[in-house]
């Protein structure tokens, strides 16, 4: 067992203690002392504290291979900023995907899908569809300035987070998607943000790569204001977030459109999720699900 997994092993047991509540000092020594029993070395002692800060625990041990190791080690409460924070930090999460903890730059606490896994992982994920239980439509401006859903499962990360993600300007952007008859792809921009609330979250992305036959379909809607049914901030004199239903960059109005109905079947409609250019066949197909997400360049 090397020591990375025994670093591993030992945060997530600590970060069980912890999560159960205010634990005593002596319960957490205990705790870990009978985890350490059944290791593969023989620890000689251990030392504690544990106040309200970041918990330190220092084992010094000696492994039976090559003699006397010290293991110390901080526990901090971490606050990751996104999911490749987190990795970076934390590298036995790779290949992980799944839920987690992340502080925007205003301190506030989001839960967010991370993949872990796609092309080295630390990918944070803004929006994910595959089912159809969430709805997108009935939603208005402030809803997908929130966010709504469940980071488990169906969900829009929400404008002002994106934003608060993207604002610097080192965000790439992947997407992948699926089609209902088993095709995939997958594309992405090396240039990805989007602008503040008072800029209507405006689009800015370039920089197209794909997977074979992976066309760019998002650079009419480059510079475009994000529109909801109920904030019309697109290029065409009708309400393209009314007509569509579900919030967008809308031009006038569409070649891309994530965030549209959900069919359960492929189905031939400008309203359901849209990415057109795909391979030779461009047309209006309904997809059978997305992802998108963003991570470091
Ligand atoms: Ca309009």
């Amino acid at each position: 067992m090397s020591w990375i997994v025994l670093y591993a092993v030992l945060h997530l047991y600590v970060t069980v203690i912890r999560s159960s509540g205010i634990t005593p000092h002596p319960f957490v020594k205990d705790e870990v002392g009978s985890f350490l029993k059944n290791a593969p070395w023989q620890h000689t002692e251990m030392t504690g504290s544990l106040s309200g800060g970041p918990m330190v625990l220092t084992v010094k041990s000696k492994y039976k291979l090559d003699g006397g190791l010290v293991f110390s080690k901080k526990f901090p409460s971490q606050k990751f900023k996104d999911c490749s924070d987190i990795l970076k930090k934390e590298p036995y999460r790779r290949n992980r995907d799944g839920v987690y903890t992340i502080y925007l730059s205003n301190g506030v606490k989001r839960r967010v899908f991370c993949d872990m896994t796609t092309d080295g992982g630390g990918w944070t994920v803004m929006q994910r569809r595959f089912d159809g239980s969430t709805d997108f439509q009935k939603k208005s401006w402030q809803k997908y300035a929130e966010g709504f859903g469940h980071p488990g499962h169906e969900y829009w990360f929400g404008n002002d987070a994106i934003y608060d993600l993207t604002k610097a300007g080192k965000m790439k952007l992947r997407i992948d998607l699926e089609k209902f008859n088993g095709d995939k792809g997958y594309v992405q921009y090396s240039t990805f943000k989007i602008g503040s609330k008072s800029e209507k979250y405006k689009l800015t992305v370039g920089g197209f790569k794909g997977s074979l036959g992976m066309k760019d379909s998002i650079s009419i809607h480059n510079g475009m204001m994000f529109s909801t049914k109920d904030n019309d901030n697109d290029k065409w004199g009708g309400n393209c977030a009314a007509s569509y239903g579900n919030g967008w960059w809308f031009n006038a109005c569409l070649f891309s459109n994530l965030n549209g109905i959900y069919f359960k079947k492929q189905t031939a409609t400008q309203a359901g999720m849209i990415w057109y250019h795909w391979e030779n066949g461009n047309k209006w197909e309904s997809l059978k699900s997305s992802k998108i997400m963003i991570k470091p360049k």
